[in-house]
């Protein structure tokens, strides 16, 4: 049920697993909003003036006061809307657990793809298999820090960490066709299921942007980096 406090506005771009990532979180806690799509080419004044020090999407508006960074956006949604589903746990040490993860991913594997598509040949190879390898440690951390749970999701509904890997993850056959390689494979077996469980979600496969149009726009920031 959604409380009554006020005005939210997402500026954003459809293809950004980011913005995915804050419409998410919305949709869950049932919070309506406005979506303005910004144009990154060519960065509206009003934007600027919302993220002058990143000057990124996504950036959340509340009643008129905005906040950067999706990770942190997730965090302000949760605080500030005391309605369920929850994103995160009661227990301390799991929250801190799967902002770690989350942040791992951020740090480590998105890097990790920016790498992939700026690379050629055997140096893609590599990166390919190195990408492999950061997402191994993120199966056993994972398998370690919740042993027998499922932290992608907090309860019966999607949360944070769900939320923050699989507006990413969720995309790995958009990438895979781009690329004309098999970047996340059975290698990775368990990524691969708990990608496979979020994409089966209702709610993302509803804001996940569509397949063929997502590889439309891959296609075109791959020429970019080979140009
Ligand atoms: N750490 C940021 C990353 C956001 C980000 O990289 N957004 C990209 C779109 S996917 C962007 O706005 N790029 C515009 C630019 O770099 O000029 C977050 O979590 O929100």
């Amino acid at each position: 049920m959604e409380e009554k406090k006020g005005e939210v506005v997402l500026f954003g771009t459809w293809a950004s697993p980011y913005c995915t990532r804050v419409e998410l979180a919305l949709k869950l806690k049932g919070i309506s909003y406005e979506y303005v799509e910004e144009d990154l080419t060519n960065k509206s004044e009003l934007f600027l003036s919302l993220n002058p020090v990143h000057k990124k999407v996504p950036v959340l508006v509340h009643n008129g006061k905005s906040i950067a960074e999706s990770l942190i956006i997730l965090e302000y949604i949760e605080e500030g809307w005391n309605t369920t589903p929850k994103l995160l746990p009661e227990d301390p040490y799991q929250r801190a657990k799967l902002r770690f993860w989350a942040n791992y991913y951020d740090q480590k594997i998105v890097p990790s793809f920016y790498i992939i598509f700026g690379s050629k040949d055997k140096e893609r190879e590599k990166a390919i298999e190195d990408l492999s390898q950061l997402l191994k440690v993120l199966e056993e951390g994972i398998e370690k820090d919740f042993p027998g749970q499922n932290p992608f999701f907090n309860g019966e509904s999607l949360g944070y960490l769900g939320i923050a890997i699989g507006s990413n993850g969720c995309n790995y056959k958009a990438v895979n066709e781009v690329m004309y390689a098999v970047l996340i494979s059975e290698k990775n077996p368990k990524f691969l299921s708990w990608v496979n469980a979020m994409k089966n979600c209702p709610l993302v496969e509803e804001t996940l942007p569509p397949h063929d149009k997502l590889v439309a726009r891959l296609r075109v920031y791959l020429a970019s980096t080979q140009a």
